[in-house]
């Protein structure tokens, strides 16, 4: 299996997050795609690829031009305002609030982000645009003919709604390749996120639409970011109706219970015969994950990607999340391995 991986992914090295009432250096490090890359290159999976650059219009295709033009200048805006710290929304259209832009960067960061712990900062544009263009590179590679493909995005995308960025994500890399395959003549193709965190972005990009069945596995918003969706009544809309699929669970859940899921819902995207399957890969789910509460182990993830690859469909993973530093490249090596184990 090739890797799609580019080293623009430094660019975003932001410094702040707002976790616990404190500002501490961000989980979502470089260290992260250094600590996968290295993994990947000792593991004999295959070749690992430079990105091809895409075009906007594909980037267009799933988020409004106003949220593009948005992310493109904030951390200027933010630096013109004199702010010397980076770039944090800390005001919302609240309940009963009016749902209008403001002018100012620092009311304009609110209308335009989903939760505070992610900080917009010099190099997220150009990494969040990298990040796709890794994505769209693994999607042109299944439309080329490859069986399994792993994109390394970073920054990650599934929290990136139509117009919001939040949790790490600013460009939704998996939506984004899944419009391209449909827009190159695909006529339905999966998402199945098994990331520990519901993929908010993914579901509200795709929530109304019967062309892509997205099935998400995650903490029990109850309990876990983004607490505001996520909920298994959640089931899509007008034509979108029984094409959104959500499995949240409890605290302390063992691979056995979370192997249910994803049994439930690989017999789900099985009967949508999908052309092609995109995986929202996150490694959070990992029982000493810093911010997650599921209790996965390394070993679970070789018989996840074999139970992915049984469902024998040209398959994309995304990256994603996943913060143990020093398990994060191993558990994605699993997760790829198991795949490629099953002919
Ligand atoms: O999949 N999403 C993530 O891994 C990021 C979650 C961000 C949680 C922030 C909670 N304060
Ligand atoms: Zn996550």
């Amino acid at each position: 299996m090739k890797t799609i991986y580019s080293e623009q992914h430094r660019l975003r090295d932001a410094k702040t997050e707002l976790h616990g009432g404190q500002l501490v250096t961000p989980f979502e490090r470089p260290s992260r795609a250094d600590t996968i890359i290295k993994a990947i290159g000792q593991s004999n999976l295959g070749d690992i690829l430079e990105p091809e650059t895409f075009a906007m219009d594909l980037v267009r295709a799933v988020h409004s031009d106003d949220f593009i033009a948005f992310l493109e200048t904030a951390w200027q805006e933010w630096q013109d305002a004199g702010f010397t710290g980076e770039a944090i929304a800390s005001s919302w259209p609240a309940r009963r609030m009016q749902s209008r832009l403001p002018d100012f960067i620092d009311g304009k960061i609110g209308y335009y982000a989903l939760a505070a712990e992610t900080s917009i900062t010099e190099g997220t544009w150009a990494a969040a645009l990298a990040s796709k263009d890794v994505a769209l590179t693994g999607a042109k590679a299944l439309l080329q003919g490859e069986r399994g493909i792993f994109s390394l995005c970073r920054p990650p995308g599934h929290h990136a709604a139509i117009d919001m960025f939040g949790g790490y994500c600013f460009f939704n890399n998996a939506a984004i390749a899944a419009q391209y395959l449909l827009d190159q003549g695909a006529k339905r193709t999966a998402i199945l996120d098994i990331d520990f965190h519901h993929g908010n972005g993914t579901q509200d990009i795709f929530y109304d639409r019967d062309d892509v069945l997205f099935c998400s596995l995650h903490g029990d918003p109850q309990q876990a970011f983004p607490y505001f969706l996520g909920y298994a009544d959640e089931v899509g809309s007008g034509e979108g109706l029984g094409y959104n699929l959500n499995y949240p669970m409890p605290r302390d859940t063992s691979f056995a219970q979370w192997q249910k899921s994803l049994s439930a819902a690989l017999a789900k995207i099985g009967a949508f015969v999908p052309q092609y399957l995109i995986v929202s890969l996150g490694v959070d789910t990992f029982e000493n994950d810093p911010i997650s509460f599921f209790k996965l182990t390394t070993a679970d993830y070789f018989t996840t990607g074999a139970m992915i690859a049984e469902l024998r469909r040209p398959t994309l993973f995304v990256m994603e999340g996943g913060y143990d530093i020093d398990e994060v490249g191993i558990n994605v090596v699993e997760v790829l391995k198991g795949f490629e184990s099953v002919k």
